[in-house]
């Protein structure tokens, strides 16, 4: 692979590629990396290289002149190659675009600096734009080390005699399990008998165990995308089960004070249909209690005998899981009985989130309250609106409004159990 690097600080390359594994493959010619001075491509005698943007505006704009003459240059004849502009609006890298960049011979880096290029530059010549990751640094000269190195480290031969890249940290889409050295003791740390029993086929499935632990704890997003024996996914729930949620959430599924079609205030009918995939969604997120709030007597009983049918009644040996889920239903005439139920539990009242279809102002999204919730100490009671969503003096009095849920269309009629199954996917899932 050969790496052309184009920047205004050539100097900041000097260290970088000079030490281990990247130096060894320079001198073996697994790579080379040619580092270019953009300003050496500036024709006039102060070396100028950027400009004021066309429209007005702070900071500066590469100018397309030099930059593309630069690019020109470091064009090899025939040779397969990309040019990568590192910028923050750029894909976010990572080891799939890593193996893809491997396919070339050839990468032409630009490192991005001020306020950007000449859009003229990104339209004529750049076929690829990164960015690592979602933070300000000073300039592409970071990234582009960040990404020579990853790539480096995936050619054939770079890592010499060392684990195959497949193997490395992202071992199956799992997080490595944990490493120890001598001593055996370590201020009174010993390290894990399994390790010094030279069993290796037992030590490799403890490997893979721990790797499936620090994995579910530490980033579970991961496992998603991670190739998991079935033994490793009854371990996966065999964890869930003994480190349930700490977050404390509530739902309240509101039939009263709702709007009809003409925006009036009325009161809706129980939907055993709601009842039934809402407690299940929140048995399935681990929400605490989830309330039925309807002001109807008549409504309320007929409810909780259909709840009796199946938490003691011949549904429960019918279908237990039902019940399990049913169990965590309960029945109250308003809103202030639910909240005041919340806060005999929890000795705290709990923050009200509402949500609602309709767009409004300052609206909270979903990662923001699920980062609250998550990490946050007080106890969570989501609302849900039955008929056309719930009235405006509850939405007010409420300590989050929810943005709609977007699906990628512009229809957005959910049924209230959908959009419950889709908020609490969205802020209570891992
Ligand atoms: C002060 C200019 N900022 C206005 C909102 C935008 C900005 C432009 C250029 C912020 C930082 C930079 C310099 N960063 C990069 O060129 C860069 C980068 C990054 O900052 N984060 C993650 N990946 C990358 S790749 C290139």
């Amino acid at each position: 692979m050969r790496y052309d690097i184009l920047t205004i600080f050539p100097k900041f390359f000097e260290s970088p590629f000079s030490f281990g594994i990247l130096k060894k493959a320079q001198e073996k010619g697994l790579i080379q990396i040619n580092v270019h001075d953009i300003r050496d491509f500036a024709p006039d005698k102060h070396n100028t290289v950027d400009d004021s943007p066309y429209g007005g505006g702070s900071g500066m704009v590469f100018k397309p002149g030099p930059l593309g003459d630069a690019i020109e240059f470091a064009k090899a004849d025939g040779a397969r190659s990309l040019v990568i502009l590192t910028t923050p609006q750029g894909e976010r890298f990572s080891d799939k675009i890593a193996r893809e960049l491997t396919e070339y011979e050839q990468l032409i880096i630009i490192c991005g600096r001020y306020e950007g290029v000449d859009e003229r530059i990104r339209e004529i010549y750049v076929d690829r734009e990164i960015s690592i990751g979602d933070y300000v640094l000073s300039g592409g000269e970071y990234a582009a080390s960040v990404i020579i190195d990853a790539v480096s480290r995936l050619i054939p031969g770079v890592l010499g005699n060392e684990a195959s890249p497949y193997d490395d940290s992202f071992r199956g889409g799992l997080l490595e399990y944990p490493q120890y050295t001598r001593p055996e003791t370590y201020k009174r740390k010993a390290v894990p008998e399994i390790l010094l029993s030279g069993n290796h086929k037992e030590i490799e499935k403890w490997r893979r165990g721990e790797g499936v632990k620090r994995t579910f704890f530490r980033r579970p997003d991961l496992l998603d995308r991670a190739s998991l024996t079935v033994e490793e996914l009854k371990l996966i729930r065999r964890l869930r089960r003994e480190n349930p949620p700490s977050f404390r959430v509530y739902v309240a599924l509101v039939h009263y004070p709702v709007y009809n079609k003409d925006l009036r205030i009325v009161t809706t009918a129980f939907t055993n249909l709601d009842v039934h995939d809402i407690s299940r969604a929140c048995r399935t997120y681990g929400v605490r209690v989830f309330f039925l709030v309807h002001p109807v007597q008549e409504q309320r009983v007929l409810v909780e005998r259909v709840l009796r049918h199946w938490t003691e009644g011949p549904g429960v040996l019918y279908n237990p899981t039902r019940n399990e889920a049913l169990a965590l239903v309960r029945i109250k005439s308003s809103l202030s009985e639910a909240l005041e139920e919340i806060e005999k539990v929890e000795d705290s009242k709990p923050k009200v989130v509402v949500t609602d279809a309709r767009p409004g102002e300052n609206l909270t999204g979903y990662s923001e309250l699920k980062e609250r919730i998550i990490t946050g100490e007080e106890p969570y009671l989501i609302l849900f609106g039955t008929g056309w969503g719930i009235a405006k003096e509850v939405m007010e009095r409420a300590d989050y409004a929810l943005k709609p849920i977007e699906g990628n269309t512009d229809y957005n009629h959910l049924s209230v159990r959908s959009a419950a199954a889709v908020v609490l996917d969205r802020l209570l899932s891992n």
